[in-house]
């Protein structure tokens, strides 16, 4: 039982790996359950508590108990320190805590699926649907404590990386060598310490309207459901960036890996890019709520900063792009996820610009356009840099080697279930169909066929997936470590492309 308590980074990383594959497969099996539903018109639940109960949790699962974990706690805690030349993350029982406290959230969700319907509420958890009133049960209430705890783990974990990314570095290490990995888990700890206590805040007032007769989002005490709104956002567009500024940073790993360059192109400007979007994430998050009758200029004011935002992204993809340019790509499963990621991520960032402006989005607001936009920028966006890193970092984690031909045959089916899946919900939106309903207009029918038949496609891609696991473990291909500081050259080239100039100096400066 060693395992459980261990305080070594890998370890841990490795603990976050696996629960959140097997998060992962829970989260999957509730898409296709939804798929399922909406396959044709009339469905097959004729429950609408339970259907939107499976969104709610598909939608928690996928963002607290997927990726966050196997971006941060997984990716995070196995390279952080390994790319700082640090021996360890600044507090390493805490970071055990971190995981563990995730558990009991975990177990937490679970237990609110199951009290009675679960809770039709949305990731989002508005009042008053999800005031006493409309959700008599205590699952509300279980899921907000699972969202504290949640949100305890991740704050520790970020204060783990905030401090141990400040001070262990080795001497050598300047900021402004450090890998655009770790800069982007940096500035995703940022975000998560800036905006999970509003969270925070917002469901306990939640739970103390639900349970001690406050009323601070229910207008007969003199409340406003608007606040809760506010607060919820505040957080929640922040969020997105939590999610995907750990996959920008392993892009840029991963593309300048397989570019053979020495830096990616404009390395500083990424840094400040990485920062700008975690600032401005901050500033826009009425672009959520822009059909609650916001006035003219705060809407005009959110439909710019929302715009500008594309400014840094862009930075980023024509950074990758240059970066990529000029070389003679070797098109490893690996290099493939990240290419895919920054064309479909673009196109998801395309839609977001879409939907910034506020006079289109009052029309397009709560149809499946926004639910297109944002699976290109999570299915395609965060998970496609999941699987880019976990293609790029297995043999270092695990000791064995996958088989590159298995995984482009994932790669494609997966480029091709997730596209047939997202790409008709454009449509499907731009058509009028509204999202967070059971069924639907039989004029719909074609083009949620097409997705369901997709979201089976990814669901064969993950089980192929999963075959690939299987077969480097049978096959066994190994990667030889040797020397001293277990420091071999493949080791030194996959996480120091480019020569690891800053990392022979920075292990130069360790035995100096
Ligand atoms: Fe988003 C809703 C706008 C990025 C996730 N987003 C969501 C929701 C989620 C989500 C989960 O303004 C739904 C929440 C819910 O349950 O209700 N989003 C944006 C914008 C960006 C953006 C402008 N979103 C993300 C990322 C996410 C994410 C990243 C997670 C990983 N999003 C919105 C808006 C809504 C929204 C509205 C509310 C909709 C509604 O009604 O509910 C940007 O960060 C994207 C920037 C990236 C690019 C691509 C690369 C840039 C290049 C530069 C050139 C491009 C230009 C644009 C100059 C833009 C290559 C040209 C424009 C043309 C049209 C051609
Ligand atoms: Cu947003």
């Amino acid at each position: 039982m060693r395992w459980m308590f261990s305080t070594n980074h890998k370890d841990i990383g490795t603990l976050y790996m696996v629960s959140s594959v097997w998060w992962g497969l829970v989260g999957l099996s509730l898409s296709v359950l939804i798929r399922v539903e909406l396959g044709h018109p009339g469905g097959v639940m004729c429950d609408d508590q339970l259907y939107y109960s499976i969104v709610t949790s598909h939608a928690f699962i996928m963002i607290f108990f997927l990726v966050m974990p196997a971006m941060m706690g997984g990716f995070g805690n196995w390279f952080v320190p390994i790319m700082l030349g640090s021996p360890d993350m600044s507090f390493p029982r805490l970071n055990n805590v971190s995981f563990w406290l995730l558990v009991g959230s975990g177990l937490l969700i679970g237990w609110s699926m199951v009290v009675e319907s679960g809770c039709g509420t949305g990731w989002t958890i508005y009042p008053p649907l999800s005031s006493k009133v409309y959700h008599s049960s205590v699952c509300v209430d279980v899921l907000i404590f699972s969202l504290h705890l949640a949100g305890a783990s991740s704050i520790m974990g970020s204060l783990n990386f905030i401090t141990t990314i400040l001070n262990m570095r080795v001497d050598a290490m300047y900021a402004e060598r450090m890998s655009l990995f770790v800069w982007s888990v940096l500035c995703t700890a940022g975000l998560v310490l800036l905006s999970f206590p509003v969270l925070a805040g917002a469901i306990t007032m939640l739970l103390t309207d639900r349970n001690f007769n406050t009323s601070f989002f229910d207008p007969s005490g003199g409340g406003d459901p608007i606040l809760f709104m506010h607060l919820f956002w505040f957080f929640g567009h922040p969020e997105v960036y939590i999610i995907i500024l750990p996959a920008f940073g392993v892009v840029s790993h991963v593309i300048l890996y397989y570019s053979g360059k020495k830096i990616v192109f404009g390395q500083l400007g990424m840094v400040y890019a990485i920062l700008s979007i975690g600032v401005m994430g901050f500033v826009v998050w009425g672009h959520h709520m822009f059909t609650v009758g916001l006035d003219v200029d705060t809407r005009a004011y959110f439909t710019g900063a929302t715009m500008i935002i594309a400014i840094p992204t862009g930075i980023k993809v024509f950074s990758w792009l240059s970066t990529i340019s000029g070389s003679v790509v070797s098109l490893e499963p690996a290099m493939m996820w990240a290419l895919g990621f920054v064309f479909l991520f673009t196109l998801g960032g395309i839609t977001g610009v879409v939907l910034s402006n506020s006079s289109l989005d009052v029309v397009l607001h709560d149809t499946y356009y926004v639910t297109a936009h944002f699976h290109y920028v999570l299915s395609m966006g965060a998970v496609f840099g999941l699987f880019s890193g976990f293609c790029y970092w297995y043999p270092l984690m695990v000791g064995v080697t996958l088989q590159p031909v298995w995984l482009k045959v994932q790669f494609y089916l997966m480029f091709v279930g997730v596209n047939l899946t997202f790409f008709p919900q454009h449509f499907l939106g731009l058509a009028g169909m509204p999202r967070r309903y059971s069924d639907y207009a039989s004029v719909y029918f074609v083009w949620n066929a097409v997705s369901s038949w997709g979201s089976l496609l990814s669901v064969v891609s993950v089980f192929w997936f999963f075959c690939c696991l299987m077969e480097s473990f049978i096959s066994c291909r190994g990667v030889v470590f040797s020397g001293a500081l277990s420091v071999s050259l493949e080791w030194h080239d996959i996480m120091f492309p480019g020569g690891f100039h800053s990392y022979s100096q920075a292990i130069k400066g360790v035995m100096a």
